[in-house]
């Protein structure tokens, strides 16, 4: 058996998660904490962080890295009430950068939170009837569910997202201990922890659930995907998808990104217990001995599909019924105003890369915060790093149209951009090789003009990119994909679906910015001048040979055409 990984003795001795942080916060001598209680605060949504941009300066001076925290949420289904969207915009202006970061999974994180400002900034969640309780970490993660309103089932798959997260969440009181009340348990006196155990997970673990025809919360990407099916109205149940999941490392063919599998149909009612039987599965024949090969898709590559879904049944007492049909549109998200039910709408504001910031010519930061203070529906986050104004009543909207004029946030962006997103990468993410938020803006204005310039401006693409090849804003489900390698070197990929069912496959390795452009120029003009009818990018590169169709998850890194397979 090979040796457990460092991280699973760092957990089996942590006290269910409280380690040494407690007084690794109070020391003043450094802003960092130890090693090993950074691995910890994770599973209370909090990362030890250092500003990279920094970097050279402070080594040439001899500084300390400029440590800093980033907090990460948990809002299971994305919803805020305008309330607590105007306190996190407060936490953001007094304990962190001054700006608020929406996430990929329908989150919000504070960045640039420096040590003596972390108790105030995580009390102030708390004060806001929030938390940042297994954010991050070994653990289920936020579970996030299709953001629109307007399905009538909305109601019922937000409540199950919600309750998925209550049923998964550590029982550990380590977060309000260390953070909050600061009142210790008797040591041999903690929680205990039924479904997750001391060591809790081998490794990170997603749910999301989607309402078709939307794919906008990428659900094949998902450890555990559910699909809601709505019948006459009604929901009837979920189907449920099993060892999807993005993360990748370059230069490595066995780690790859790889889509759920469809494994059955279960009830709204037995939907608790399916969570909970495919986490302990996972809990049980993880590998806690490498994290690169911890995640679910490989227990159920290794152990195989067939045998994962007998545990199943086993632990569930009853087999999952055959799949119920359903049809994905899209993935991404729409924009503007959308009409829904008892004269309410709502408006699907575009954030771009999830940074809200006041930036001139549009004050978003403000803004939001006016119309935070004037509304009386709810905020809703999107796993595509957006805001929806929700619940806007017929008497409140001209209101709420006038902010957004008077802000500059009604105009709506060109269908590139919209389509667009890029993870955090520099200067704060630890792993990032590449920027990413920062340089795919420009990016995206240059082929803004090559898209004008073939009259390719209503065509909906989607673009994604990467600091790393870790995944995070799931690169390899877009129809463009850009994973950065080293500083502005990026690698390209195409052919993911554009409604989210089929991942991409390496076309170009180690393209500059001028040699991304070289790259998708002449593929956007034969789209232009030879597409069929409704054709999407992504499919007519694959009818045309341009790249070959990724299969299953280990097809990822084969069939690459003949000169990147060289
Ligand atoms: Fe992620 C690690 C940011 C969604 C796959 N991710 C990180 C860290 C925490 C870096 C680190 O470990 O030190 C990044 C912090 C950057 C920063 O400064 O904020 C980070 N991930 C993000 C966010 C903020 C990207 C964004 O721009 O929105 C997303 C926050 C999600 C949330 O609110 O919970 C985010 N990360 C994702 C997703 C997308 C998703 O979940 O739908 C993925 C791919 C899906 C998946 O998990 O397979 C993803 N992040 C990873 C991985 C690779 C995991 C793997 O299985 O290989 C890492 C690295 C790791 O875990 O070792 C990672
Ligand atoms: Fe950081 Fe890589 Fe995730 Fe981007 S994809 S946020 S660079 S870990």
């Amino acid at each position: 058996m090979p040796p457990l990984s460092r991280n699973e003795t760092i957990k089996a001795e942590s006290r269910l998660l409280r380690g040494t942080i407690a007084d690794g916060l109070a020391a003043a001598a450094t802003g960092a904490i130890a090693e090993d209680d950074a691995q910890l605060t994770k599973f209370h949504g909090i990362y030890l962080q250092d500003d990279r941009d920094l970097r050279p300066e402070r080594a040439k001076k001899r500084m300390e890295k400029a440590y800093m925290f980033m907090a990460r949420l948990r809002v299971p289904g994305g919803v805020l009430t305008p309330a607590q969207w105007l306190a996190m915009e407060r936490l953001a202006r007094e304990r962190a950068n001054g700006t608020l970061r929406l996430t990929t999974r329908q989150t919000i994180q504070l960045h640039g939170v420096i040590k003596s400002n972390l108790r105030p900034a995580i009390q102030g969640i708390h004060a806001g009837l929030l938390d940042t309780i297994a954010a991050c970490g070994d653990v289920n993660r936020n579970v996030i569910a299709s953001p629109i309103p307007t399905s009538p089932i909305h109601p019922e798959v937000l409540a199950a997202a919600r309750a998925i997260s209550a049923h998964l969440l550590p029982k550990s009181r380590a977060w309000h201990e260390i953070f909050i009340d600061g009142t210790p348990v008797t040591p041999g006196e903690e929680e205990e922890e039924k479904i997750l155990g001391r060591t809790y997970l081998p490794r990170k673990f997603k749910i999301a659930l989607a309402i078709p025809p939307f794919n906008d919360v990428d659900v094949f990407a998902h450890d555990l995907g559910l699909v809601a099916i709505e019948e006459e109205g009604r929901l009837a149940g979920y189907d449920v998808l099993a060892g999807g999941g993005m993360g990748m490392t370059h230069g490595e063919p066995d780690t790859f990104p790889r889509t759920g599998d469809l494994i059955g149909f279960c009830t709204p009612d037995q939907l608790l217990a399916v969570a909970e039987a495919v986490v302990t599965i996972q809990h049980d024949w993880g590998d806690r001995a490498d994290r690169k090969h911890a995640r679910l898709k490989y227990t159920i590559e290794r152990r195989g599909l067939d045998t994962f879904r007998s545990e199943l049944a086993h632990r569930l007492g009853l087999s999952l019924a055959p799949p119920r049909p359903y049809n994905f549109t899209r993935s991404g998200d729409p924009s503007g105003w959308l009409d829904g039910e008892n004269g309410l709408s709502h408006f699907l504001l575009f954030v771009e890369n999830g940074r809200i910031a006041d930036r001139p010519g549009r004050a978003l930061l403000t803004g939001l915060s006016a119309i935070a203070a004037a509304h009386d529906g709810r905020f809703i986050l999107t796993p595509n790093q957006n805001l929806l104004i929700a619940d806007i009543s017929f008497s409140q909207r001209p209101r709420i149209a006038e902010l957004l004029s008077r802000h500059n946030l009604e105009a709506p962006p060109s269908l590139l951009r919209r389509n667009a997103m890029a993870c955090v990468a520099l200067p704060t993410c630890g792993l990032a090789l590449a920027e990413s938020e920062r340089y795919l803006p420009t990016l995206i204005t240059a082929l803004e003009q090559t898209i004008a310039s073939l009259d390719l401006a209503s065509e909906e693409i989607t673009i994604r990119m990467t600091g790393c090849p870790n995944g995070c804003a799931r690169p390899y489900l877009a129809e463009i994909g850009l994973v950065g390698v080293r500083p502005g070197i990026y690698n390209l990929y195409l052919g993911g679906a554009f409604d989210g069912m089929r991942l991409s496959k390496l076309y170009r390795r180690e393209l500059t910015h001028d040699g991304i452009l070289a790259a998708l120029a002449p593929l956007f003009a034969s789209y232009a001048s030879s597409r069929l009818a409704n054709e999407r990018f992504a499919d007519f590169v694959i009818r045309n040979g341009v790249i070959r169709p990724t299969t299953s998850g280990k097809n990822f890194h084969e069939d690459l055409l003949p000169d990147l397979a060289a």
